[in-house]
């Protein structure tokens, strides 16, 4: 059995969504980051970057970073068919991912979310938090250009998908506008039942 520390409507969300995509058998421990208890002992115990997502595997390591896990969750049930056989899209996957995730999310949302977390005065703050917000608008414009026409970025749905997902609905949530394209993607996504099993514990 599989553990997924998660916290709801944050990014663990994706990884969820996958662990449903491939039909994995898990358990969820949540770890609710807005309340702190990412900083327990017993969960740093766990993961030591005091972070989620964080997925405990049956050999009871510990594996970290979106992008690691989402890999990870791919190869291990490869018969769910995520991870793709041509070297150009494997590339392309792995490029939209660590895009949406160390750009649209790190570089952008967390300004966005909690820009005062970087102890500058109010005008500071104010600052940094209009910087995320120009880095995540433009961060979605580059992705609507990736998504173009196609129902999902590299063709059929995919782990950087997931990574989209999550980082959509935080921009619907912070009351951004989504181009068209992406708006489409979202409501396609949100369709599917991995999504509603997200949708429904956030
Ligand atoms: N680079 C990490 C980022 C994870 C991350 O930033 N997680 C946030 C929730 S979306 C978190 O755990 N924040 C708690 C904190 O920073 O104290 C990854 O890709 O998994």
């Amino acid at each position: 059995m599989l553990t997924l520390f998660h916290s709801p409507g944050s990014c663990s969300d994706g990884i969820l969504l996958l662990l449903e995509e491939v039909r994995a058998e898990y358990e969820v421990v949540v770890i609710d980051v807005m309340k702190g208890m990412q900083r327990t002992p017993e969960f740093l115990g766990k993961n030591p970057k005091g972070k989620v997502p964080a997925l405990m595997r049956k050999d009871g390591l510990v594996l970290t970073e979106f992008q690691a896990i989402a890999f990870w969750l791919a190869k291990r049930f490869e018969t769910a068919g995520l991870w793709p056989d041509l070297l150009e899209t494997q590339c392309r996957t792995l490029e939209a991912l660590d895009f949406i995730v160390g750009s649209v999310h790190m570089r952008g949302f967390t300004l966005v979310k909690v820009p005062q977390k970087f102890q500058l005065d109010d005008k500071g703050t104010e600052d940094l938090r209009a910087f995320g917000q120009s880095e995540v608008e433009k961060g979605l414009r580059t992705l609507s250009k990736m998504l173009g026409e196609s129902p999902y970025l590299l063709g059929s749905f995919g782990i950087a998908d997931a990574a989209l997902f999550y980082v959509l609905r935080w921009a619907k949530k912070e009351g951004m506008e989504l181009p068209q394209n992406l708006e489409r993607f979202l409501t396609a996504m949100s369709e599917r039942s991995s999504a509603q099993v997200v949708i429904n514990q956030s």
